[in-house]
């Protein structure tokens, strides 16, 4: 399987890591943008010497309850990231936005991938994604990060998350974007119980059915603590095994903070598979 993402192609016969870079005001710094974009890529670049074959750039928290952050200061944060990162990166750079003004000035500072955890619902974002030459993940999420947990609710998550996921697929392809630049993604945790995100670990393969390249994120996620217990800090192990299974299962990408231990563990899937 070939994912296309601007001037990358990344041949998905094992599988890949995309690492987590959060944008998020430095507290050990002076506050200046200069020292918190310097040392944002140098963890990037640290990631990528732990064997990162993506990076995912972000600048607003979308994990449950976190409070939505203005387009100006989403802008501050991301696109300077962006901006030295593609000068030095060897690897794919991905944008953590739903916002179209946010994509399209992220494609424009040299990030190659749009990854949406709306799936393209805000308006302009189709025509952001189509008029460039972006790779994208659609995620489904199950209404709005403030809300979502308080009583996430399905007849049948599966067919629900896959019928989601085969309509924005449809939907983007009708606006022109090629099918091999495009990923999808079940949104672990995104106004899903434990029992719903276990189902659909369980059944990813109906997902991967679909034909198109799954990413996945569970990485630290309170699914990890729900099962085996401790806080973020302590979900490493957790992690791993989500990583794993999500791998055995047909996952091509997961998305994770712990790039080394999971690039370690996936090189003894990628051996078996
Ligand atoms: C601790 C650390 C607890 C992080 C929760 C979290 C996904 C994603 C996120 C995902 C795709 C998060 C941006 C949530 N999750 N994008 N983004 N798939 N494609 N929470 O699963 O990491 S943010």
């Amino acid at each position: 399987m070939i994912f296309i993402c601007g001037k990358y192609q990344l041949n998905l016969n094992r599988p890949h890591v995309m690492g987590i870079v959060n944008v998020t005001p430095d507290s050990f710094s002076d506050g200046g943008k200069f020292t918190s974009t310097s040392s944002t890529v140098e963890h990037a670049l640290q990631l990528i010497a732990e064997g990162a074959d993506i990076l995912d750039v972000g600048g607003e928290s979308t994990r449950p309850g976190a409070t939505p952050v203005g387009l100006d200061e989403e802008l501050s944060r991301v696109i300077p990231v962006i901006q030295a990162l593609s000068q030095v990166s060897s690897v794919p750079i991905s944008i953590d936005t739903y916002k179209p003004e946010v994509m399209r000035e992220a494609i424009a500072a040299g990030a190659d991938i749009v990854n949406d955890i709306c799936a393209l619902q805000e308006n302009g974002a189709l025509e952001v994604v189509a008029s460039s030459n972006a790779g994208l993940c659609l995620m489904h999420m199950q209404g709005i990060p403030q809300t979502m947990q308080l009583a996430p609710s399905y007849v049948n998550v599966v067919a629900e998350v896959r019928q989601f996921l085969v309509d924005r697929l449809n939907v983007t392809l009708a606006h022109g974007i090629d099918k091999n630049r495009i990923l999808l993604d079940p949104g672990f945790g995104f106004g899903k119980t434990r029992a719903h995100n276990i189902a659909l670990i369980q059944q990813l393969n109906q997902l991967a059915d679909i034909g198109q390249p799954l990413l996945v994120g569970l990485s630290r996620k309170a699914l990890l603590g729900a099962i085996a217990g401790g806080d973020e800090q302590q979900r490493l192990y957790a992690g791993i095994a989500a990583s794993v299974i999500s791998a055995m299962k047909g996952a091509k990408i997961v998305r994770v903070h712990d790039v080394k231990a999971t690039v370690d563990a996936l090189k003894v899937v990628a051996a078996v598979l």
